[in-house]
Protein backbone atom coordinates (compact mmCIF):
# COMPACT_ATOMS: atom_id res chain seq x y z
CA UNK A 1 0.00 0.00 0.00
CA UNK A 2 1.05 3.26 -0.90
CA UNK A 3 2.19 5.78 1.84
CA UNK A 4 -0.58 8.57 2.56
CA UNK A 5 0.98 11.95 2.78
CA UNK A 6 -0.52 15.59 3.68
CA UNK A 7 0.49 18.63 2.44
CA UNK A 8 -0.96 21.63 4.19
CA UNK A 9 0.35 24.36 1.21
CA UNK A 10 0.16 24.19 -2.82
CA UNK A 11 3.72 24.00 -3.72
CA UNK A 12 5.48 24.05 -6.79
CA UNK A 13 4.56 21.52 -9.39
CA UNK A 14 7.67 19.64 -9.39
CA UNK A 15 7.45 19.31 -5.40
CA UNK A 16 3.80 17.71 -5.99
CA UNK A 17 5.18 15.58 -8.44
CA UNK A 18 7.86 13.99 -6.30
CA UNK A 19 5.33 13.22 -3.57
CA UNK A 20 2.73 12.22 -5.58
CA UNK A 21 5.91 9.35 -7.29
CA UNK A 22 6.09 8.22 -3.83
CA UNK A 23 2.36 8.17 -2.34
CA UNK A 24 -1.25 8.96 -2.18
CA UNK A 25 -1.15 12.76 -1.95
CA UNK A 26 -3.53 14.83 -0.32
CA UNK A 27 -3.54 18.53 -0.49
CA UNK A 28 -5.07 21.79 1.64
CA UNK A 29 -5.28 24.13 -1.41
CA UNK A 30 -5.19 27.51 0.01
CA UNK A 31 -2.05 29.34 0.62
CA UNK A 32 -2.86 29.91 4.20
CA UNK A 33 -2.80 27.88 7.53
CA UNK A 34 -5.48 25.01 7.52
CA UNK A 35 -7.90 25.43 10.81
CA UNK A 36 -6.35 23.28 13.40
CA UNK A 37 -9.32 21.15 13.47
CA UNK A 38 -9.02 20.54 9.62
CA UNK A 39 -5.32 19.63 10.55
CA UNK A 40 -5.70 17.33 12.62
CA UNK A 41 -8.66 15.38 11.31
CA UNK A 42 -6.79 15.42 8.28
CA UNK A 43 -3.86 13.65 9.97
CA UNK A 44 -5.69 10.79 11.61
CA UNK A 45 -4.50 8.09 8.76
CA UNK A 46 -1.11 10.00 7.01
CA UNK A 47 2.09 8.36 6.90
CA UNK A 48 3.97 12.12 6.27
CA UNK A 49 2.87 15.23 6.94
CA UNK A 50 4.66 18.60 5.15
CA UNK A 51 3.85 21.10 7.16
CA UNK A 52 4.04 25.13 6.68
CA UNK A 53 3.96 27.23 9.67
CA UNK A 54 0.67 25.42 11.29
CA UNK A 55 1.45 24.53 14.96
CA UNK A 56 1.82 20.48 15.82
CA UNK A 57 0.66 19.96 18.69
CA UNK A 58 0.80 16.91 20.94
CA UNK A 59 -2.55 16.96 20.44
CA UNK A 60 -2.31 16.66 17.23
CA UNK A 61 0.28 13.88 17.31
CA UNK A 62 -1.84 11.51 19.57
CA UNK A 63 -4.26 11.36 16.84
CA UNK A 64 -2.24 10.45 14.34
CA UNK A 65 -1.18 6.86 15.00
CA UNK A 66 0.09 6.50 11.62
CA UNK A 67 2.21 9.08 11.12
CA UNK A 68 6.14 8.50 10.49
CA UNK A 69 7.49 12.17 9.29
CA UNK A 70 6.60 15.57 9.67
CA UNK A 71 8.89 17.99 7.55
CA UNK A 72 8.84 21.90 7.49
CA UNK A 73 10.36 23.83 4.52
CA UNK A 74 11.74 25.83 6.93
CA UNK A 75 14.66 26.32 9.22
CA UNK A 76 12.78 27.12 12.24
CA UNK A 77 10.66 24.40 13.82
CA UNK A 78 9.47 25.96 17.02
CA UNK A 79 6.23 25.41 15.47
CA UNK A 80 6.26 21.33 16.26
CA UNK A 81 6.63 19.68 19.22
CA UNK A 82 9.26 18.20 18.71
CA UNK A 83 9.99 16.30 22.15
CA UNK A 84 6.61 14.91 21.61
CA UNK A 85 7.55 13.66 18.05
CA UNK A 86 10.77 12.41 19.32
CA UNK A 87 9.09 10.44 22.01
CA UNK A 88 6.95 8.78 19.19
CA UNK A 89 9.60 7.98 17.09
CA UNK A 90 8.62 10.65 14.53
CA UNK A 91 10.96 12.00 12.52
CA UNK A 92 11.14 15.44 12.02
CA UNK A 93 12.95 17.82 9.25
CA UNK A 94 13.88 21.02 8.25
CA UNK A 95 15.57 22.47 5.22
CA UNK A 96 18.67 23.81 6.67
CA UNK A 97 21.29 24.79 4.30
CA UNK A 98 18.82 26.42 1.61
CA UNK A 99 17.71 29.81 2.72
CA UNK A 100 20.47 31.32 5.14
CA UNK A 101 22.08 33.57 2.62
CA UNK A 102 18.21 35.00 1.15
CA UNK A 103 17.58 35.39 4.92
CA UNK A 104 20.55 37.22 5.38
CA UNK A 105 19.70 39.40 1.83
CA UNK A 106 17.01 40.51 3.36
CA UNK A 107 18.17 41.00 7.43
CA UNK A 108 20.93 43.86 5.46
CA UNK A 109 17.94 44.92 3.62
CA UNK A 110 16.27 46.06 6.28
CA UNK A 111 19.09 46.96 7.99
CA UNK A 112 20.17 49.57 5.28
CA UNK A 113 16.24 50.54 4.89
CA UNK A 114 15.44 51.39 8.79
CA UNK A 115 19.37 53.18 8.79
CA UNK A 116 18.29 55.08 5.60
CA UNK A 117 14.74 55.58 5.79
CA UNK A 118 13.60 54.29 2.71
CA UNK A 119 10.24 53.41 3.12
CA UNK A 120 9.55 56.41 5.21
CA UNK A 121 11.45 58.26 2.53
CA UNK A 122 9.00 56.93 -0.25
CA UNK A 123 5.74 57.06 1.86
CA UNK A 124 7.15 61.15 1.32
CA UNK A 125 7.46 61.13 -2.00
CA UNK A 126 4.46 58.97 -2.84
CA UNK A 127 2.36 61.70 -0.68
CA UNK A 128 3.93 64.87 -3.35
CA UNK A 129 5.46 66.38 -0.17
CA UNK A 130 8.74 66.31 -2.05
CA UNK A 131 8.74 70.31 -3.20
CA UNK A 132 11.93 71.07 -3.65
CA UNK A 133 15.74 69.47 -2.25
CA UNK A 134 16.93 70.08 0.81
CA UNK A 135 19.70 69.85 2.87
CA UNK A 136 18.57 68.45 5.79
CA UNK A 137 15.64 66.50 4.49
CA UNK A 138 15.32 62.85 5.88
CA UNK A 139 18.72 62.31 7.40
CA UNK A 140 19.55 58.97 8.14
CA UNK A 141 22.13 56.76 9.63
CA UNK A 142 25.66 55.61 8.10
CA UNK A 143 25.95 52.01 8.20
CA UNK A 144 29.78 52.19 6.41
CA UNK A 145 32.41 51.52 9.48
CA UNK A 146 29.55 51.34 11.79
CA UNK A 147 29.36 48.33 14.50
CA UNK A 148 27.47 45.35 13.90
CA UNK A 149 26.14 43.14 16.82
CA UNK A 150 25.07 39.89 15.88
CA UNK A 151 23.32 38.05 18.56
CA UNK A 152 23.24 34.31 17.28
CA UNK A 153 26.38 33.09 14.69
CA UNK A 154 25.21 30.28 12.80
CA UNK A 155 24.63 30.21 9.24
CA UNK A 156 22.43 33.22 8.88
CA UNK A 157 24.44 35.36 11.85
CA UNK A 158 27.51 34.38 9.60
CA UNK A 159 25.57 35.30 6.65
CA UNK A 160 25.32 39.00 7.64
CA UNK A 161 28.73 38.85 9.09
CA UNK A 162 29.94 38.36 5.32
CA UNK A 163 28.04 41.57 3.82
CA UNK A 164 28.65 43.74 6.88
CA UNK A 165 32.32 43.25 6.25
CA UNK A 166 31.37 44.54 2.58
CA UNK A 167 30.65 48.05 4.44
CA UNK A 168 34.03 47.90 6.32
CA UNK A 169 31.82 47.61 9.56
CA UNK A 170 33.06 46.17 12.96
CA UNK A 171 31.60 42.89 13.97
CA UNK A 172 30.76 41.57 17.38
CA UNK A 173 28.61 38.43 18.01
CA UNK A 174 27.43 37.34 20.96
CA UNK A 175 26.08 33.03 20.99
CA UNK A 176 25.80 30.06 23.21
CA UNK A 177 28.67 28.08 20.97
CA UNK A 178 32.09 30.54 20.33
CA UNK A 179 33.00 29.54 16.83
CA UNK A 180 36.29 28.58 15.93
CA UNK A 181 39.22 30.70 15.61
CA UNK A 182 39.66 30.67 11.50
CA UNK A 183 35.93 31.48 11.37
CA UNK A 184 36.40 34.56 13.61
CA UNK A 185 39.26 35.60 11.85
CA UNK A 186 37.50 34.35 8.30
CA UNK A 187 34.78 37.02 8.96
CA UNK A 188 36.53 39.47 11.13
CA UNK A 189 34.15 38.94 14.18
CA UNK A 190 35.23 39.44 17.77
CA UNK A 191 32.99 37.32 20.38
CA UNK A 192 31.29 39.11 23.29
CA UNK A 193 29.11 38.93 25.94
CA UNK A 194 25.64 40.28 24.92
CA UNK A 195 25.51 42.95 27.37
CA UNK A 196 28.78 44.55 25.82
CA UNK A 197 27.09 44.02 22.34
CA UNK A 198 24.42 46.25 23.26
CA UNK A 199 26.05 48.54 24.54
CA UNK A 200 28.47 48.87 21.87
CA UNK A 201 26.16 48.50 18.30
CA UNK A 202 25.27 50.59 16.54
CA UNK A 203 23.12 48.26 14.62
CA UNK A 204 21.75 44.76 16.54
CA UNK A 205 20.49 41.90 14.61
CA UNK A 206 19.05 38.79 15.84
CA UNK A 207 19.77 35.44 14.44
CA UNK A 208 18.83 32.67 17.28
CA UNK A 209 15.83 29.92 16.66
CA UNK A 210 13.09 30.52 18.88
CA UNK A 211 13.69 28.07 21.91
CA UNK A 212 12.76 28.39 25.66
CA UNK A 213 16.20 30.19 26.53
CA UNK A 214 15.76 32.56 23.82
CA UNK A 215 12.05 33.63 24.35
CA UNK A 216 12.26 37.47 25.45
CA UNK A 217 16.14 37.07 25.02
CA UNK A 218 15.91 40.81 24.16
CA UNK A 219 13.63 42.63 26.88
CA UNK A 220 13.61 46.21 28.79
CA UNK A 221 16.89 45.79 30.07
CA UNK A 222 18.76 44.85 27.22
CA UNK A 223 16.94 47.98 25.19
CA UNK A 224 18.19 50.33 27.78
CA UNK A 225 21.75 49.04 27.11
CA UNK A 226 21.67 50.02 23.73
CA UNK A 227 22.71 53.12 22.42
CA UNK A 228 19.87 55.55 22.20
CA UNK A 229 21.42 55.93 18.04
CA UNK A 230 21.27 52.35 17.43
CA UNK A 231 18.97 50.29 15.56
CA UNK A 232 17.64 46.78 16.61
CA UNK A 233 16.87 44.44 13.58
CA UNK A 234 14.93 41.13 13.85
CA UNK A 235 14.67 38.21 10.60
CA UNK A 236 14.46 35.45 13.48
CA UNK A 237 11.62 35.10 15.44
CA UNK A 238 8.75 37.44 17.07
CA UNK A 239 8.99 36.49 20.61
CA UNK A 240 12.76 36.50 20.82
CA UNK A 241 12.11 40.33 21.81
CA UNK A 242 9.66 41.25 24.28
CA UNK A 243 7.48 43.65 21.83
CA UNK A 244 5.81 45.64 24.69
CA UNK A 245 8.77 46.21 25.74
CA UNK A 246 10.41 47.39 22.62
CA UNK A 247 7.60 49.65 21.55
CA UNK A 248 7.80 51.77 25.16
CA UNK A 249 11.90 51.67 24.36
CA UNK A 250 11.18 53.15 21.30
CA UNK A 251 8.72 55.59 22.71
CA UNK A 252 11.15 56.95 25.02
CA UNK A 253 13.84 57.03 22.09
CA UNK A 254 16.18 54.49 24.06
CA UNK A 255 17.25 53.36 20.80
CA UNK A 256 16.75 55.09 16.91
CA UNK A 257 14.74 52.71 15.51
CA UNK A 258 13.88 49.11 14.74
CA UNK A 259 13.47 46.81 11.40
CA UNK A 260 10.96 43.91 11.80
CA UNK A 261 10.15 41.22 9.65
CA UNK A 262 8.82 38.89 12.50
CA UNK A 263 6.18 39.77 15.73
CA UNK A 264 5.48 38.30 18.57
CA UNK A 265 1.73 37.82 17.36
CA UNK A 266 1.98 37.13 13.76
CA UNK A 267 0.46 38.57 11.78
CA UNK A 268 -0.90 40.99 14.44
CA UNK A 269 1.49 43.55 14.85
CA UNK A 270 1.46 45.71 17.71
CA UNK A 271 -0.75 48.78 16.99
CA UNK A 272 1.81 51.46 17.95
CA UNK A 273 4.25 50.32 15.85
CA UNK A 274 2.24 50.79 12.92
CA UNK A 275 2.12 54.32 13.61
CA UNK A 276 5.86 54.69 14.20
CA UNK A 277 7.67 56.20 11.30
CA UNK A 278 11.43 55.07 12.21
CA UNK A 279 10.56 51.04 12.25
CA UNK A 280 10.18 49.03 9.12
CA UNK A 281 7.58 46.84 9.39
CA UNK A 282 7.76 44.00 6.90
CA UNK A 283 5.32 40.49 6.72
CA UNK A 284 8.24 37.37 7.32
CA UNK A 285 9.76 37.82 4.61
CA UNK A 286 13.10 36.30 5.23
CA UNK A 287 12.79 33.34 2.65
CA UNK A 288 10.54 34.96 0.35
CA UNK A 289 12.36 34.82 -3.21
CA UNK A 290 10.74 32.24 -6.19
CA UNK A 291 14.49 30.04 -6.56
CA UNK A 292 14.58 29.63 -2.21
CA UNK A 293 11.33 29.14 -1.83
CA UNK A 294 11.11 25.99 -4.48
CA UNK A 295 14.71 24.61 -3.37
CA UNK A 296 13.00 24.92 0.20
CA UNK A 297 9.75 22.89 -0.63
CA UNK A 298 11.82 20.51 -2.31
CA UNK A 299 14.21 19.56 0.06
CA UNK A 300 11.28 19.41 2.34
CA UNK A 301 9.62 16.69 0.01
CA UNK A 302 12.68 15.22 -0.65
CA UNK A 303 13.04 15.05 3.12
CA UNK A 304 9.75 13.35 3.37
CA UNK A 305 10.06 10.58 0.98
CA UNK A 306 13.46 9.17 1.83
CA UNK A 307 12.08 8.91 5.41
CA UNK A 308 8.99 7.42 3.97
CA UNK A 309 11.39 4.81 2.25
CA UNK A 310 12.66 3.98 5.27
CA UNK A 311 15.79 6.34 4.68
CA UNK A 312 17.50 8.72 7.02
CA UNK A 313 16.88 11.86 5.53
CA UNK A 314 20.04 14.69 5.58
CA UNK A 315 17.94 16.98 7.47
CA UNK A 316 16.54 15.03 10.53
CA UNK A 317 16.14 17.69 14.00
CA UNK A 318 15.65 15.12 16.31
CA UNK A 319 18.71 12.42 15.40
CA UNK A 320 17.53 10.25 18.21
CA UNK A 321 14.90 8.91 16.59
CA UNK A 322 17.30 6.63 15.02
CA UNK A 323 18.58 5.29 18.55
C1 LIG B 1 9.75 30.15 6.41
C2 LIG B 1 11.36 30.87 8.22
O1 LIG B 1 9.41 30.54 5.15
O2 LIG B 1 12.80 29.11 7.66
C3 LIG B 1 12.24 29.73 8.55
O3 LIG B 1 12.41 29.44 9.74
O4 LIG B 1 11.09 31.68 9.05
C4 LIG B 1 10.86 31.07 6.85
O5 LIG B 1 11.91 30.98 5.97
C5 LIG B 1 8.52 30.23 7.28
O6 LIG B 1 8.84 29.85 8.58
C6 LIG B 1 7.41 29.32 6.76
O7 LIG B 1 7.75 27.97 6.90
Amino acid sequence: MQPKIFVTRPLPQPVMELLKAHGEVELYPEDAPIPAEELMQACRDVDGLLVVSNRVTEELLSQAKQLKVISTPSVGYDNIDVAACTRRKIVVTNTVGMLEETTADLAFGLLLATARRLVEADRFARAGRWKYWQYNLLYGANVYQKTLGLIGFGKIGQAMARRARGFAMRILYSTRHRVADEIERELGAAYVEKETLLQQSDFVSLHVPLTPETRHLIQARDLELMKPTAFLINTARGPVVDEEALVSALKAKKLAGAGLDVFENEPRIHPDLLTMEQVVLIPHLGSATAETRLKMAMLAAQNLTAALSGQRPPNVVNPEVYR
